[in-house]
């Protein structure tokens, strides 16, 4: 036997930590994982791995894999298909290419959402690079994430860049996480200076249906409220605000604009500001506590509570998306932003500004962009929408950008390390009959590791290669102060390639090559040359083969940055970067648009599919989802010892269970006029009534009546996009539970 080599890399999926692996490699084959662990300071914590990351060889490399490409022989969807060589499948591709542009323009192509390889180097990059060559593509704005919540962002302080570091969470003297779960989603392992929070003796509140892992082990307190009610319960804490004259008058008045009269813009009438909102001047309705209470079912005391010690400053409102991925999730999203603003908790040492929270404490190595000829976009839900009916969406009806309306459906289809083709997108049983009519989008190519739903609805079929196969470069997702090297450890199974390389040969066949490749004759040359152009700007870097060693570098010189201090500071020279230089409460831009669905407040609406939908009548359960420490998305899913952490089951409250004669471990069948799914009942107490949860990302694997069997909640979700953003409602969802 040979010596043992440690090999230090970086995984690369969309899981909000990317940590440190050490692979611990013997002739040839992983002996096994471990981590860094201890260590970090407030502003540094450890990249330590969690159940996935210590999993990833039993996850990646096994027997389940696709070795080599194939080609569709059965019904598209039906899954049959047989083996063909690359050079074979790579032909195909390049003629369909040529036959499907040809004929109906470039925009017919599209590269779907996907994020398998969240790195500097993903498939889904790369195609588009190819294709821009070639004239362009369709392209995509938004993401499943956070579309709501960078809609309000964007909206109400021009950028979506609101965040802060996580050491400034220390000073705080009050921390709100609303719908936020970062013990099972990490968000760039801020657990860390939460749990340095909790033992300073900061309290903690969670705002979610659930009582989430983060609840329970940073031992916060719970406020468990109805989904998709959070711009009530904001209303509420704002009214008590407002009323007891807690709010920071400086910062409403002159930063901001639609809060008070007198800061709306000339010629909108006085009972538009939100403080006639909450008073009921504009609509007869005040939002009391008790008003609030009603709706989202948090007893009035505890909104009275939560609003007087929020507004004693400085406290940190930190949004999870969990609350905007609803149907009326850009109001949930703009409330908290509001809240922030009220209390003049943004700008300021220990707040925070709400809103996506995004803050880049680095530069980032990315590929050049290409001259681009077209930039006409979809909003990246609406995708199954341009299949169906691509010419007849416009600007003004469904959020089409870079051009008035479409000229073209969607005709051929890139799922390049993704699953939304089927398992992540919504309604699943309708997406699966639009993809099977191929006369819709007439050419699907789907690289993945495993036959996944998404695989199955391929015409061509590629087998990739995981982390542990390739090299990239990967980067921390919102604030995490590092930069990591994806290190190969194992070489590829089969005939498995990285996506790059099979681009460079469709790109030969199309005679794009030398454009494509600039070059570069190795990934790791890409690699290297888009290092090396950060590292005058990042002097703490050091030679790529050092960080390439190393496997990655973690910043020891990151400053601590509060979002939006300047503007706090210095207001007259540092305006907010909206059309008004104020943070913009009010919109005028939406109140042009004159739609009771979309008003120009951050006030509350009823969610379609939500508590007050005449729907309940028939599907009384009010169905979220949540993103599980047991897989990433729906990877792991068919990883056996990964299922062991947190077996797929809905939980119900006792009282709903107890009602339909459902009982611990029961199987049951959840359902709505949209599809149906098996699985077993867990019975909680640590979810609101009327609430039924499933963890998302299970995968659709459907009997022959096509009732799922495997708690995939997408058979249960919706096409239908938020009004706003357009954005996707899946945690929105109503249905009925029965015993089987
Ligand atoms: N383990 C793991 N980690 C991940 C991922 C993964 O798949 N697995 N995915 C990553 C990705 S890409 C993303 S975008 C993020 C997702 O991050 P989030 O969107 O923040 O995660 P969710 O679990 O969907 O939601 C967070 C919490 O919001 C709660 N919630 C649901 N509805 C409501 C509501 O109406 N109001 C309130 N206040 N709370 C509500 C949920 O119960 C949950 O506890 O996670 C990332 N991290
Ligand atoms: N109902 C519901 N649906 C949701 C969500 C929700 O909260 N509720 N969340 C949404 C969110 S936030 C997101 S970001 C999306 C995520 O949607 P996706 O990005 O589609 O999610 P994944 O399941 O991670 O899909 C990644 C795919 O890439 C494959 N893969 C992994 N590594 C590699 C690799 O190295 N090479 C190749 N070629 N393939 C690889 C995996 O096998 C997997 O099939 O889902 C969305 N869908
Ligand atoms: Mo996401």
């Amino acid at each position: 036997m040979s010596e043992v080599k440690i090999i230090p890399t970086t995984g690369r999926n969309n899981c909000g930590g990317r940590c440190r692996i050490f692979a611990h490699v013997q002739d040839g084959r992983i002996i096994k994982l471990t981590t860094e662990c201890g260590g970090g300071d407030e502003k540094h914590p450890p990249l330590t791995a969690c159940v996935r990351g210590m999993n990833y060889d039993t996850t990646f490399l096994n027997d389940r894999r696709l070795l080599y490409p194939m080609k569709r022989t059965g019904e598209r969807g039906s899954g049959s298909f047989e083996r063909v060589t690359w050079d074979e499948a790579l032909d195909i591709i390049a003629s369909e290419w040529k036959r499907i542009r040809g004929t109906y323009g470039p925009l017919s192509t599209y590269s779907n959402y996907a994020t398998g390889i969240s790195a500097m180097m993903s498939g889904t990059g790369l195609i588009s690079r190819l294709a821009d060559l070639d004239g362009g593509l369709l392209r995509r704005y938004n993401s499943y994430s956070t579309a709501c919540l960078t809609y309000a962002a964007e909206l109400m302080y021009g950028t979506s860049q609101s965040g802060s570091t996580m050491d400034t969470v220390l000073d705080s003297r009050l921390i709100i996480l609303w719908g936020h779960n970062p013990q099972e989603t990490q968000f760039d392992h801020s657990m860390h200076q939460l749990r340095m929070a909790k033992e300073k003796g900061i309290p903690i509140v969670c705002i979610d249906p659930r009582r989430s892992d983060t609840c329970r082990v940073l031992q916060a307190e719970w406020i468990g409220l109805r989904p998709a009610t959070d711009a009530a319960l904001a209303a509420g804490m704002a009214y008590v605000i407002m009323t007891e004259k807690l709010y920071d008058e400086e910062f409403v008045t002159r930063c901001c604009m639609g809060f008070t009269p007198e800061s709306l813009p000339e010629g909108i009438p006085a009972d538009q500001c939100y403080f006639a909102y909450l008073s009921g001047e504009q609509d007869g309705v005040p939002k009391t506590p008790r008003w609030a209470e009603e709706i989202t079912g948090v007893p009035a005391e505890t909104i009275v509570s939560l609003a007087r010690r929020y507004a004693r400053k400085p406290a940190a409102l930190i949004c999870g998306y969990g609350a905007q991925r609803h149907a009326n999730g850009e109001q949930g999203a703009r409330a908290q932003i509001m809240l922030a603003c009220l209390t003049g908790n943004v700008g300021i040492r220990g707040g925070w500004a709400a809103g996506s929270g995004y803050y880049h404490a680095h530069n980032q190595p990315q590929m050049p962009e290409v001259h681009l000829r077209s930039r006409v976009s979809i909003p990246c839900f609406l995708w199954t929408d341009a299949i169906v009916r691509g010419r007849t969406m416009t600007a003004e009806k469904d959020g089409v950008r870079g051009a008035q309306r479409l000229n073209t459906d969607i005709k051929m289809l890139f799922n390049l390390a993704g699953n939304c083709l089927i398992n992540q997108h919504s309604d699943i049983n309708r997406t699966a009959e639009i993809l099977k009519d191929t006369s819709k989008c007439e050419f699907i190519v789907v690289s993945d590791l495993f036959m996944t739903s998404s695989a199955m609805y391929a015409d061509i079929l590629l087998p990739g290669i995981s982390f542990l196969e390739g090299e990239n470069i990967t980067m921390p997702w919102e604030r995490g102060s590092f930069l990591g090297y994806n290190n190969q450890v194992v070489e590829p199974l089969g005939e498995c390639r990285f996506e790059y390389d099979w681009i460079c040969d469709l790109a030969r066949r199309l005679g794009l090559y030398e454009e494509f490749a600039a070059g570069h004759a190795t990934v790791r040359d890409w690699l290297r040359d888009c290092y090396e152009k950060v590292r005058p700007l990042e002097p703490e870097l050091p030679d790529f083969d050092t960080f390439r060693r190393e496997g990655g570098h973690e910043y020891r010189d990151t400053p601590s940055v509060i979002g939006f201090e300047a503007q706090r500071r210095d207001f007259e020279h540092h305006r907010f970067p909206t059309r008004s230089g104020k943070v913009e409460i009010f919109s005028p831009e939406i109140w042009e648009r004159h739609n009771p669905e979309k008003p120009p407040l951050p006030a509350y609406v009823p969610a379609f599919e939500g508590h007050e939908d005449p729907l309940r009548q028939r599907y009384p359960l009010q169905l979220i989802g949540w993103h599980t420490r047991r897989r990433c998305h729906s990877i792991g899913d068919n990883n056996p010892k990964l299922e062991r952490v947190d077996p797929q089951r809905v939980w119900m409250h006792p009282e709903d269970a107890g009602a339909r004669g459902i009982g611990e471990g029961d199987m049951v069948e959840v359902f709505n006029d949209r599809g149906r799914t098996r699985l077993p009942a867990h019975l909680s107490e640590n979810l609101v009534r009327g609430v039924a949860a499933m963890a998302q990302g299970a995968w659709y694997r459907p009997d022959e009546d096509g009732t799922d069997t495997n708690g995939s909640i997408n058979v249960l979700t919706t096409l239908r996009p938020t009004p706003l953003a357009y954005g996707n409602p899946q945690h929105s969802n109503l249905v009925e539970i029965v015993k089987l």
